[in-house]
């Protein structure tokens, strides 16, 4: 039986600071709906798709920091998008702040995906490995990358999940820039890869790669894709939010290494295609055959310890 399914890339426009979670709730609802009537099963938006991207801020008050993350998932503001994947039968992968509450008071916050089915049940998550930026305040910069202040590095490693008739992986923006990444997941066997990204236009301590923002951003997934043999999703945040321009530029990415549809403009945008898991196939058998053609004794200083 052919393993088909309709995937959409759900990119979405600056989210305001003082913009609710009801607000941006309101706007995947909106296009869940057009990526149903489009012929998707599965929606992916993007990296920290409730709130502003809140890294770019120096918060010292840390009631402030706080009020970006979730501590349940699902909560009450986003129900609503819950409730209508599984009135649709749409599944969905979403980017959020986590923040875990230990018993003896402390905290524990992460960088979150999770990939619900389409009866609404949540059925993976995944914590943000390569965490990008500083972990102190650079006032030298005109905005912060303070992820490394706001989050600890994922503990979950990178895992695979049986849904939508394949298997399904996820990362979180700065992890596609990492072939580790998607070789963890190859190697699990993955069919298609979801990812939402939150990416500047300008990046303070290397301006001179500006350019190339857009150019670096499609070389990973693309290679991410034909070198493990897995269709990749990348979502974009995009667009000028709060002073701080962001690329979108969201694609679905074949097996080929091939973009097959991509988002044209800077704000809320559905773009779908009709991914054929049984491609992965054309690169899993013919090209990079793992069992066949890898040298894992030569790989050793990949997974050796950080001196
Ligand atoms: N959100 C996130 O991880 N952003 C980083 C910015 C790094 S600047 C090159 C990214 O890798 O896109």
């Amino acid at each position: 039986m052919a393993r088909r399914i309709g995937v959409a890339a759900a990119q979405m426009g600056p989210i305001a600071r003082e913009e609710s979670r009801q607000s941006c709730v309101a706007r995947m609802c909106e296009m869940m709906r057009e990526a149903y009537a489009k012929g998707a099963q599965v929606v992916v938006f993007p990296e920290l798709a409730l709130t502003s991207f809140f890294p770019r801020w120096y918060l010292e008050d840390e009631a402030e920091l706080d009020a970006f993350y979730e501590t349940e998932m699902p909560n009450a503001a986003v129900r609503p998008l819950f409730e209508l994947a599984a009135e649709l039968g749409v599944g969905f992968y979403l980017g959020y702040a986590e923040l875990v509450r230990e018993p003896g008071g402390g905290k524990r916050r992460f960088n979150t995906s999770i990939l619900v089915d389409g009866k609404g049940g949540i059925v993976g998550k995944y914590r943000k490995v390569h965490l990008p930026g500083h972990a102190e305040h650079e006032p030298w910069r005109p905005f912060q990358h303070l992820e490394k202040a706001y989050f600890e590095p994922g503990d979950l490693g990178f895992p695979v999940f049986e849904a939508f008739g394949g298997r399904m992986g996820m990362c979180i923006c700065n992890d596609r820039r990492w072939p580790e990444t998607y070789r963890v997941m190859g190697l699990q066997g993955v069919d298609l890869v979801m990812l939402g990204y939150n990416t500047p236009t300008h990046n303070p301590p290397v301006p001179e790669h500006d350019h190339l923002m857009w150019f670096h951003n499609h070389l990973s997934m693309q290679a991410g894709a034909y070198q493990n043999g897995n269709w990749v999703v990348g979502v974009a945040k995009a667009g000028r939010e709060e002073g701080c321009d962001l690329i979108g530029q969201s694609v679905i990415v074949a097996p080929t290494g091939e973009i097959v549809a991509m988002a044209q403009g800077v704000d809320d945008e559905v773009v779908v295609a009709d991914c054929d898991l049984d491609r992965c196939d054309e690169i899993r058998r013919q090209i990079f055959d793992f069992a066949l053609h890898r040298q894992p004794q030569h790989y050793g200083l990949i997974a050796a310890p950080k001196e």
